[in-house]
């Protein structure tokens, strides 16, 4: 029986060697320890041994079987390493420094309008900062003269994080800590700054508002700032996007940040002004509000308003990109559906 047991043994390793694949492992398992398996033929025969023996040959038969075992786990893994190195063997050598041939993807329709409209302004001195998304209340609205309990924080419903933060609701968020970096201007000189941001309100999704949507800020401070400086800057913006001239409409508009304050329409483009879903028939579309900054609000950021002034302009960049490529639907720019993004930029 023993010696029995050591020609099984020696069998088994033979053979193991010899072993290439899964498949053929696994019938030599099964040729051992199946149900018709030499080891199982012989564990079948302790019954019929003498009793004398039947303790010390089954115990032995345990250890083989054990052996065979661990050692076609061990084979197993010893496959997969072999198979892997295989692929890696045959597999295709890439030099991921060569450019493709095809560029495979592209910018979003907003980020193609944002990069315009900075370079745009680089050229007229403005420096870009980038605003946090999450920011402290004062930021978002004490610093731009919203105090707590002002009917003006109805207009932008919040998302508040559990730490009391928020996630900014507008890019003049950022006003408070860009004239505290920048300070005042230097005699004769002017302190230009654009920010473009994600913006985020808990707004009724419709045709054009969006949750999530960004805005585009622009501020200018000096000795003699005006609104005519304004003026002059708005219509340079809105040409150079559109690149022939829009129809617009400047109105009175109440910021708590600037005063005076305006709202800048502009003639819906989806439909020219007849009226549709997406200006909500009034044939126009909220585009740029914008205004002299308050002097609370330069006072809150360092700056003299004794002394200095300036404006401020809030674009909604979301619906620029929409008016600029004939977007119907602001929700699309979020929707994920690359192949109909892809359709609006070449
Ligand atoms: C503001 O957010 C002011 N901070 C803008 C400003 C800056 C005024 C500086 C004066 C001086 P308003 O809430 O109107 O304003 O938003 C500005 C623009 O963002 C709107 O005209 C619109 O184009 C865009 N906008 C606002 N809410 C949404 C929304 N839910 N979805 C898409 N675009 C929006």
């Amino acid at each position: 029986m023993l010696e029995n047991l050591d020609k099984i043994r020696s069998k088994f390793s033979e053979e193991l060697k010899a072993i290439d694949s899964n498949d053929k492992l696994e019938k030599l398992r099964v040729a051992f320890l199946g149900k018709k398996g030499l080891v199982t033929e012989e564990l079948k025969n302790i019954k019929n041994l003498a009793n004398d023996v039947k303790k010390v040959a089954g115990k032995e038969l345990n250890i083989l079987k054990n052996e065979i075992e661990a050692a076609i786990a061990q084979y197993q893994k010893t496959l997969e390493e072999m198979e892997y190195q295989k692929e890696i063997d045959n597999a295709e050598v890439y030099d991921y420094s060569i450019p493709s041939e095809k560029p495979v993807g592209t910018l979003h329709p907003i980020s193609i309008v944002q990069k315009q409209i900075e370079d745009i302004f680089k050229t007229m001195g403005f420096v870009i900062e980038d605003g946090l998304e999450i920011q402290t209340e004062y930021n978002n609205f004490e610093a731009v003269n919203i105090p707590k309990n002002h009917p003006a924080r109805d207009m932008q419903d919040t998302y508040y994080l559990e730490n009391g933060q928020i996630l900014k609701t507008h890019t003049s968020a950022a006003q408070n800590t860009i004239m505290k970096k920048y300070g005042a201007p230097n005699p004769g000189e002017t302190l230009k700054v654009l920010f473009p941001g994600r913006c985020f309100r808990n707004e009724n999704l419709d045709a054009s508002h969006e949750n999530t949507f960004f805005q585009l800020e622009g501020m200018m401070i000096g000795e003699d700032i005006s609104i005519s400086n304004l003026i002059y800057f708005m219509r340079v913006l809105l040409t150079e996007v559109f690149e022939r001239d829009v129809k617009v409409r400047l109105r009175p508009g109440y910021f708590p940040f600037v005063e005076p304050g305006f709202e800048l329409d502009i003639n819906c483009e989806i439909c020219g002004g007849d009226g549709c879903t997406t200006c909500k028939n009034t044939g126009w579309i909220e585009l740029l509000p914008c205004g002299m900054i308050h002097p609370n609000v330069l006072s809150m950021g360092g700056i003299d308003p004794e002394k200095y002034t300036g404006f401020a302009f809030g674009l909604g960049l979301t619906r620029l990109a929409m008016m600029k490529y004939n977007i119907k639907d602001i929700r699309l720019f979020n929707g994920g559906n690359l192949k109909q993004l892809k359709q609006f930029v070449k």
